[in-house]
């Protein structure tokens, strides 16, 4: 089998998406997420301009050999952007190997480990009343896991707040957006939002929160151990994790789990938070931490520490990436819980996918490979609108981390 010819289809269908589609010469063809939030073309001309040439004459079966082809032949290696196209690569020949073997991608990787995959949403309001009240709404969905973000007293507008009731979407067209930013409002505010939640919802809902990268690791134990009360699923993100020995000062403090790494790109990011039980999830996904491969070793990895995944699901990655997630989140033991941002009605109008969603948890189908297909023709009629994430300033107008 060999590989003839890839494109990299650009669509916008509510949002922008990027898909890696390899043709073989049997007539199958595989797709990858290549989708990177406010960096989309940045991945497009390392796809075009240096992957797809190389990839041309290979044999698609040899996924293993092709990803250390594109990881150690790559001299400046890691980061978002070439990892990404590394992932979508990977994504695309697991399809491919899938629907040559007529199997499912979830056989490949061992198989059924459980039936469904728990998986948890978004609830966000101005305020906490109304967080509560859109929490409410999504348990009467069927939800059992929900992430709590709400609008903070003092702060003009807060991280996965949506604007004007319109779908949670953080870039926005254009360049980025100034937001600001007080810990100190945020830190006195934040307990009180989960004190309420737990009165109202009681013990059994999974209850979850972002910190989206903005404590120091003091600030971070702090908060942990103020929300130890109302014991959460998780706590994501409570620092910036570039520097990993960060999290030994939050887990010496805490006994509230901590997931981080939906902004990592390989195993490397993630070697002390594993081998010391810093963490207790493995946020980075299959589109952004080197596909199916890549994530397969750090899952492995990971459960010698009793670590789990759940995987970053926000609509900023494609259709394809999570009907991939759910296969693989299917096969591996430790699986832990899958974000699950329901993408707007449009995007499946040029994605068709394979999973449904049933009292909290995702299921998928038996179809060959990850089983999702683009409609090129509907994504011509959705073109790229370049986007940005904000920036975000402390209120004294420091730079900051968004
Ligand atoms: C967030 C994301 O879902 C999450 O956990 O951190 O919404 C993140 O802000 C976006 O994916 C950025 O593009
Ligand atoms: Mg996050």
């Amino acid at each position: 089998m060999k590989i003839t010819d890839a494109k990299v289809i650009v669509c916008s269908p509510g949002r922008n998406f990027v898909t890696l589609k390899i043709f073989t010469d049997e007539g199958i063809y595989g797709l990858g997420d290549a989708t990177l939030n406010g960096m989309e073309k940045a991945v497009v001309s390392y796809l075009e301009n240096y992957c797809v040439p190389a990839l041309i004459g290979k044999d698609p079966r040899n996924i293993e050999d092709i990803w250390h082809f594109f990881y150690k032949g790559a001299y400046w290696k890691r980061g978002s952007v070439t990892m990404t196209a590394v992932s979508a690569i990977d994504m695309a020949l697991w399809d491919i190997k899938g629907k040559a073997l007529n199997t499912p991608l979830y056989n490949l990787i061992g198989g059924k480990s459980r039936n469904g995959i728990l998986v948890y949403c978004h609830a966000n309001g101005r305020d906490a009343e109304e967080t509560i009240e859109k929490a409410g709404q999504k348990i009467e969905q069927g939800f059992r896991a929900i992430r709590l973000q709400s609008g903070i007293p003092g702060i003009e507008h807060t991280y996965g707040v949506s604007k004007d009731n319109k779908p949670y979407e953080p870039a926005e067209k254009g360049l980025a957006q100034t937001e600001y930013w007080d810990t100190a409002r945020y830190l006195n505010f934040i307990p009180s939002l989960f004190k309420k939640a737990r009165a109202e919802f009681g013990d059994d809902i999974h209850l979850l929160h972002d910190v989206h990268h903005r404590c120091t690791p003091v600030e971070a134990a702090r908060l942990a151990r103020e929300l130890e009360p109302y014991h959460l699923f998780w706590l994501e993100d409570p620092v910036s994790g570039e520097l990993q020995e960060g999290l030994r000062l939050i887990r010496s403090h805490s006994t509230t789990p901590i997931a981080i790494g939906e902004v990592f790109n390989s195993v490397y990011d993630y070697t002390t938070l594993i081998t010391e039980q810093l963490i207790d999830y493995i946020r980075m996904p299959l589109v952004h931490g080197g596909g199916i491969t890549h994530l397969l070793k750090v899952a492995s990895m990971a459960s010698v520490y009793h670590i789990q995944t759940g995987f970053h699901g926000a609509t900023d990655l494609s259709p394809v990436n999570m009907a991939a997630a759910i296969h693989f989140n299917m096969a591996i033991n430790n699986f832990g819980i899958q974000e699950y941002m329901p993408h707007q009605e449009i995007v499946n109008e040029v994605f068709k996918t394979n999973f449904n969603f049933d009292k909290g948890f995702l299921f998928i189908d038996d179809t060959p490979g990850i089983g999702v297909d683009i409609d090129e023709k509907k994504a011509a009629k959705y073109p790229y609108q370049m986007a940005s994430l904000p920036v975000n300033r402390k209120s004294d107008g420091t730079m900051f981390y968004w």
